[in-house]
């Protein structure tokens, strides 16, 4: 597979192999793009040869590569046991994520951040700032009153899936610039199945 050069974080993790949820063939590859801290990412899912999978979603009408979309920061990627894709990506400031991949299905960004909890994420649209356009603002913390804000309870995204769980959320009265950014920023992903860590603490294992 072939990308363009870059310095943004493109291909963050990649699996490529037999996939093994029930009713999929053999030799079918799967892997979560980024496109950069802070931009709408996808996982896709492409046969070894490129071609596109004849039961991967239909979105807007066409069926390609994409396979979930909704994502900010995707970064580890494991087959449980089960048969289940599983995906971890890096929160903004807080609300680490992992998340179960299905077909077709929306995780939220940059509309929710974690779970829809209103805590903490606002989503600010920088780019229907009005009066003043965004183009005269600077971009940073601060939210000018002109940027449009829309709590997470206000938006129901089509195809929403929630996170099966998310890491360092915070409340909303999180003062980053005297704590710093809550996330540790979670990394790869591996679905830990042995007995040596008591149970509730052994279905990830997460670098950060
Ligand atoms: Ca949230």
């Amino acid at each position: 597979m072939r990308a363009a050069a870059t310095t943004a974080r493109i291909f963050s993790r990649f699996y490529c192999g037999a996939d093994p949820r029930a009713g999929a063939a053999d030799g079918r590859a799967t892997f979560g793009r980024s496109t950069g801290a802070g931009t709408r990412a996808r996982s896709s899912r492409v046969n070894v040869d490129g071609s596109i999978p004849a039961d991967n979603p239909v979105l807007n009408g066409v069926r390609s590569h994409v396979f979930s979309y909704g994502h900010r920061n995707p970064q580890g990627l494991a087959f449980g046991p089960d048969g289940r894709l599983y995906e971890s990506e890096h929160g903004q400031d807080t609300d680490d994520e992992v998340n179960r991949i299905e077909a077709g299905r929306n995780y939220g960004w940059p509309l929710i951040a974690g779970y829809k909890d209103d805590q903490y994420y606002t989503y600010a649209n920088w780019s229907a700032s009005a009066p003043t356009p965004c183009s005269s603002l600077d971009y940073g913390r601060n939210i000018p009153s002109t940027v449009p804000q829309t709590k997470e309870s206000g938006r129901e995204p089509r195809g929403f899936h929630a996170a099966v769980e998310t890491f360092f959320t915070v409340p909303s009265t999180h003062d980053t610039r005297a704590l710093g950014n809550a996330t540790a920023a979670l990394a790869g992903l591996d679905v830990y199945t042995s007995s040596a860590i008591p149970a509730g603490a052994r279905r990830f294992s997460s670098p950060a």
